[in-house]
């Protein structure tokens, strides 16, 4: 059955600047450049953040291909370690004026929404080495001194903008379950990463009020929503996934969509004698700089039961996951490649709660898809990569959209994860998502059997 999508729905696509661009002003080294250099042999192909998918130099090129795929809408992100020149002013890299000036231009020139986030994970080295990174509130003055620089170059021409990208990933990856460098066990450290970002986001919210430059103009964040499903009904597994929730979800979205975070959460961090620290003035702000739009990273959800060790006898670092693990549940439907659990529906839950609970704020999927290794597999004589499963994962996911749109969930857009094939920090280039592959030794381009379909659905405003 053909399902219809709002007017001047977003059909898009999402990248980052380092994943994507490959390293193009050597001044400065983000903590990925950083990584790469110190231990190449953690990512897979040995292939890094100096080459990405050659964005910085092909962009021209690519954003043609987004246009024929459909894109009316591209998320990227700005590099902090390629605009910036000197961190604690704030001074211009001239490269980097010139690039993301062009970039954006181009975007628009041929007809495509540039959507700007400004933190995609990707902190300067240099702030890690010298502040702890996200550690410290200085850090925090110095991130919205870089965020006006963008407003202040930007604004006149980009209208959609986003603080962080999945904050969370932040925290659960660099200082809880060492996925990110520099892969840190401390709890503690967690928990006032999670609150200085949260910070970041509404000083950088104030910043934007002041400065920016269109009415319509909008701000907002890019949240990881993971919803957490309990194994049982019983009392012990509810509770279970009810901390999941808190943690995984609400930690960011109730202090930005409500100004507050979760008072059970706050309960909860100070029994255990974790809790941040915070002071009524930062407290304030948080509460007065709420979103005006909510992006959604949607991957898999979370299946959560009761841990087999209790809370109490963990006398180990404070973790959020001695309150909850994963259950495997028998017969899930999963992408063996990737590890995730493929459960669509959850994005009609996702559409509901926000509706229900978030004052059905506007929102938009920032990030779908489904990562596949060894794609040329798949590739038909004349070339093009037949991703069926690709096709039939996003088809099943505006399925679920589309109801939650129907029954008044005020979603304006759906971005695939993503473009070009390109290059992650957890992947590297093992997995591929893209609509258009990327061939990493020749870096030449080909729209895969997913990027026509895609231009067809986006044209019609329909799936069926
Ligand atoms: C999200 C990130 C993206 C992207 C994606 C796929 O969490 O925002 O940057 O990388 O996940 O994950 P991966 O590349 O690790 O398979």
């Amino acid at each position: 059955m053909k399902k219809q999508f709002p007017e001047n729905f977003w059909w898009g696509a999402a990248t980052s600047g380092p994943q994507s661009e490959g390293r193009f002003n050597k001044q400065h080294a983000s903590v990925f450049d950083h990584w790469y250099e110190v231990e190449p042999e953690a990512f897979y192909d040995q292939v890094g953040p100096d080459t990405a998918s050659n964005f910085y130099n092909s962009f021209k090129e690519d954003i043609a291909l987004m246009k024929e795929v459909g894109l009316n809408s591209v998320r990227t992100s700005i590099q902090w370690s390629r605009l910036i020149d000197d961190f604690e002013t704030a001074s211009l890299n001239p490269d980097g004026v010139r690039f993301y000036n062009d970039l954006i231009d181009e975007f628009i020139r041929q007809g495509i929404r540039p959507v700007i986030n400004l933190h995609h994970f990707d902190i300067p080295v240099a702030l890690y080495q010298q502040y702890g990174g996200w550690e410290s509130k200085h850090v925090v003055t110095l991130f919205v001194k870089f965020a006006e620089q963008c407003f202040n170059l930007f604004g006149d021409r980009v209208t959609d903008w986003f603080t962080f990208n999945e904050p969370m990933v932040v925290v659960d990856g660099q200082y809880l379950y060492q996925f990110h460098y520099p892969k840190l066990v401390d709890g503690k450290k967690a928990v006032q990463v999670a609150y200085n970002i949260q910070l970041a986001s509404a000083k950088t919210i104030q910043a934007f009020r002041r400065i920016k430059q269109q009415p319509a103009s909008r701000i907002g964040i890019i949240l990881n929503l993971t919803p957490s499903y309990p194994a049982t009904n019983e009392a012990a597994d509810l509770k279970a996934a009810e901390i999941a929730n808190l943690w995984m979800n609400q930690l960011f979205m109730d202090p930005s969509t409500k100004g507050t975070f979760p008072p059970a959460l706050v309960e909860l961090l100070a029994a255990d004698g974790v809790l941040w620290d915070s002071t009524p003035e930062e407290l304030a702000i948080i509460k007065d700089n709420t979103i005006d739009v909510l992006g959604v990273n949607f991957y898999h959800p979370h299946r959560v039961q009761q841990p087999a060790v209790s809370a109490d006898s963990l006398a180990v670092d404070w973790m959020p996951s001695r309150y909850f693990e994963e259950y495997h549940m028998p017969g899930r439907r999963m992408n063996v490649d990737k590890g995730w659990e493929i459960y669509p529906q959850a994005l009609y839950d996702i559409a509901l709660n926000i509706r229900d609970n978030y004052g059905n704020l506007p929102w938009f999927v920032s990030e779908n898809g489904m990562g596949v290794s060894r794609e040329e597999r798949f590739l038909n004589q004349a070339g093009v990569i037949e991703d069926d499963y690709r096709i039939q994962f996003i088809q099943e996911h505006l399925y679920w959209l589309e109801k939650g749109i129907s029954e008044g969930s005020n979603c304006f857009g759906y971005h695939l994860w993503t473009p070009l094939d390109c290059w992650s920090w957890g992947n590297a280039y093992r997995n591929r998502y893209g609509l258009i592959a990327t061939n990493i030794h020749t870096q030449v381009k080909t729209i895969k059997k997913s990027g026509h379909w895609f231009a067809k659905t986006a044209q019609a405003n329909q799936v069926e």
